[in-house]
């Protein structure tokens, strides 16, 4: 918030209103991601199961995604575990209880770690492990910037060995009135969700942010191949955060998430940079979303 640039990092969305409005958002008719990758893993969970085979260890970034790694964990034969991976403890510890419950012979290892910085698997030998398989879905590789999506993919391909594999969803170029349309939904969710991080700096760092007198704006930046969101200051301001005033021009913004948009050419020149071996892709009649089955 001190630079030129006022800037928040998207992690921050996520407090329980957060999650809650993103869910939402999954649901709404001009996100198209969500719904396109869940088709996608229901057309191809049997090829995905053919290329990983018996005795895998499904390894998740993340573990929100629940109706996406239920279509996995049907589709893999004998699977020697799933490790859910998420810096929220308290959301993987739900997420991982109510699998648990509804496949009683799976093996769920709870992992809470930050998937973005480095950090190793703990050891796990309760089951014979031929395979270990990062699913990682939802493109929230786009919600980096190029030279850290490349960063988290190698730090990946270390967590993998000779033969392993890597599962994940990257949103593609498209119509930009597509991706415009996908960020500012006309029930206004993706402007609430954005908002909310005023109103939890509100209740957590005990500032005065007026809700009405910030605007959501999403757009796409098509020099950089990414939707930008920021929230605009509908007049000159200060606001007090913990005690420290800010000051907002009319019009000032603070930048609070980038969503990146590739090619396929250009994310498996990505991860072929990161040391992976793109084995095979799978994408929509329209082409709005990518699912990639990455080697090494
Ligand atoms: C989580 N992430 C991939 C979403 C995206 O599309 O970048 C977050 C989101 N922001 C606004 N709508 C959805």
């Amino acid at each position: 918030m001190t630079q030129p640039q006022k800037a928040i990092a998207p992690k921050f969305f996520y407090d329980k209103r957060g999650s809650e409005l993103f869910d939402q958002i999954c649901e709404v008719e001009e996100y198209y991601p969500t719904r396109t990758e869940i088709h996608l893993l229901k057309t191809y969970c049997r090829d995905i199961a053919q290329l990983v085979g018996q005795d895998c260890l499904l390894i998740e970034y993340g573990s929100g995604s629940s109706a996406k790694v239920r279509l996995l964990l049907d589709a893999l034969p004998h699977l020697a575990g799933y490790m859910p991976i998420d810096i929220s403890q308290e959301h993987m510890l739900q997420a991982s209880a109510e699998l648990a419950q509804s496949y009683p012979d799976l093996d769920v290892i709870a992992v809470c770690a930050d998937y973005t910085q480095d950090f190793q698997l703990p050891p796990y030998s309760k089951k014979p492990v031929n395979h270990k398989l990062i699913f990682f879905p939802g493109s929230t590789i786009g919600n980096l910037h190029p030279q850290e999506a490349i960063h988290l993919l190698k730090q990946s391909r270390r967590l993998l060995d000779k033969g392993d594999s890597m599962l994940i969803g990257v949103d593609l170029k498209k119509d930009p009135a597509i991706l415009n349309a996908a960020y500012n939904d006309a029930q206004g969710v993706t402007a609430a969700f954005n908002l909310n991080l005023l109103d939890r700096i509100n209740q957590e760092l005990n500032a005065n942010f007026d809700l009405s007198h910030f605007h959501h704006w999403a757009f796409y930046n098509q020099d950089e191949s990414r939707i930008e969101m920021h929230l605009v200051s509908l007049k000159e301001q200060t606001v007090i955060i913990d005690k420290t005033p800010f000051h907002f021009r009319q019009d000032e913004t603070i930048h609070t998430e980038n969503s990146y948009k590739y090619s396929i050419e250009e994310f498996q020149d990505m991860a072929n940079y990161a040391g992976f071996d793109a084995q095979q892709v799978w994408t929509d009649a329209d082409h709005l979303f990518s699912l990639h089955y990455l080697t090494i």
